[in-house]
C-alpha cells in the first residue's frame, strides 16, 4: 500500500474533554505553524475543511454540564463528536486521508466513529503518555479525554459507545499503545484482560523506537484493512512539546518520533491520523504546534536530505 496523497484537514476545536482552556485553539495554532504549506510542498493535495461546527451547550456551562456525577461536559462531548464523525465519514467517503487536528483527545470518539464505518477491521496506533482507556468508574478525573480509546473499543458509557453508529468501533486486539508511562489502575487491568499490545517507555528504551513501530505495523497489518494513527503530543517529552494539558516527563524525543513517523511512512499502511492535545495557551512561542507540523511532515514523507 502507498500512502494516500489526497489529505483532508479537519479542525476539531474542542476542549470539552478536559477542564483547561486553550486546547480548542490547537487546530488554528497548527495552521499558523504552516501545516497546509508544509504538506503541500511534500506533494500532497491538501483541502482544509475548516473547523467542525456544532451546537453545544456553550462554554459558560463547561464546568457544570455533567451527566451523573463525573463525566465532564458529557452532552457537549456527545454532540461535538456526532458532528465530527459525520465530517470525517464524508472525508473518507470522498477518498481522502483525514487528518484531524485537535483539540483534546475526546475527539477520537468522533474520528474513529466516522473512519471505522469504512473498514471491517480498523487498526489503531495510540501514540500517547496515557492509555485513554478509562470509564466513569475507573477515571480519577471524569475527563472524557482519558476515555476515548476505551469507548471506541466498546467499553464505558453506552451512548458514547454507540455514537454515530451502533457498537464497538475497533477491537482491542487491533490496538497498539506506544509511549505509555501514566496508566491508572483500571486501565492496567483493561490492557491485561484484553491483551492490548502495549509498548511502555521502558519497552522503547530497551528495544528502540524503530523496532517497536516495526512490531506494531507487523501486528496490525496481518489482521487490519487500515491503520489509524492517533498521536497525542503528550506522548513526546514535555521538553519537546510543552504546550499540552497533562505533560508527563520521560517521554519520546523529537528524533525518536521522527524515526517512528518515517517507519510508518515507509510502511505505507497509515490511512488516517489524529494530531491532538496542542494547547497554545500553555505553549512557548507556538513551538508545540510547530513540532506537530514536523511530525505530520515526516509521516507524509519529509526527508532529512
Ligand atoms: N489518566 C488520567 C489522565 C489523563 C488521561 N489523558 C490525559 N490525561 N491527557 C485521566 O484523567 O483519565
Ligand atoms: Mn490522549
Ligand atoms: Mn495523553
Amino acid at each position: 500500500m502507498t500512502q494516500n496523497r489526497n489529505v483532508h484537514i479537519i479542525g476539531a476545536a474542542t476542549s470539552f474533554g478536559q477542564p483547561k482552556l486553550g486546547v480548542d485553539l490547537g487546530p488554528d495554532a497548527i495552521r499558523h505553524a504552516g501545516i497546509v504549506k508544509t504538506l503541500s510542498e511534500l506533494g500532497m493535495s491538501i483541502t482544509d475543511r475548516g473547523n467542525v461546527s456544532c451546537e453545544t451547550d456553550g462554554i459558560a456551562s463547561q464546568y457544570v454540564n455533567r451527566k451523573e456525577s463525573n463525566l465532564l461536559n458529557y452532552n457537549a462531548v456527545k454532540s461535538f463528536n456526532t458532528s465530527l464523525a459525520a465530517e470525517v465519514d464524508d472525508a473518507v467517503a470522498s477518498g481522502a486521508f483525514p487528518l484531524i487536528l485537535g483539540g483534546d483527545h475526546s475527539l477520537a470518539i468522533g474520528s474513529l466513529a466516522g473512519i471505522s464505518k469504512h473498514y471491517d477491521n480498523l487498526g489503531v496506533i495510540w501514540y500517547d503518555a496515557h492509555g485513554d482507556l478509562n470509564d466513569s468508574r475507573t477515571s480519577p478525573t471524569g475527563n472524557i479525554h482519558g476515555m476515548p480509546l476505551g469507548i471506541s473499543c466498546g467499553f464505558g458509557d453506552q451512548d458514547l459507545v454507540n455514537l454515530y453508529n451502533e457498537g464497538q468501533k475497533i477491537k482491542p486486539e487491533n490496538v497498539v499503545l506506544i509511549g505509555v508511562r501514566d496508566l491508572d489502575e483500571g486501565e492496567k487491568k483493561y490492557i491485561k484482560e484484553n491483551g492490548i499490545l502495549t509498548f511502555t517507555m521502558m519497552d522503547i528504551r530497551v528495544k528502540g523506537i524503530k523496532a517497536v513501530v516495526g512490531e506494531a505495523i507487523s501486528h496490525l497489518s496481518e489482521r487490519c484493512d487500515g491503520i489509524h494513527l492517533s498521536l497525542d503530543v503528550d506522548g513526546l517529552d514535555p521538553l519537546e512539546t510543552p504546550g499540552t494539558g497533562t505533560p508527563v516527563p520521560g517521554g519520546l524525543s523529537l528524533s525518536e518520533t521522527q524515526l517512528a513517523m518515517q517507519v510508518l511512512n515507509v510502511s505505507g499502511q497509515i490511512t488516517s491520523m489524529d494530531l491532538v492535545e496542542v494547547n497554545p495557551l500553555l505553549d512557548n512561542k507556538n513551538m508545540t504546534a510547530e513540532k506537530a507540523v514536523e511530525i505530520a511532515a515526516w509521516l507524509f514523507g519529509k526527508k532529512q536530505l
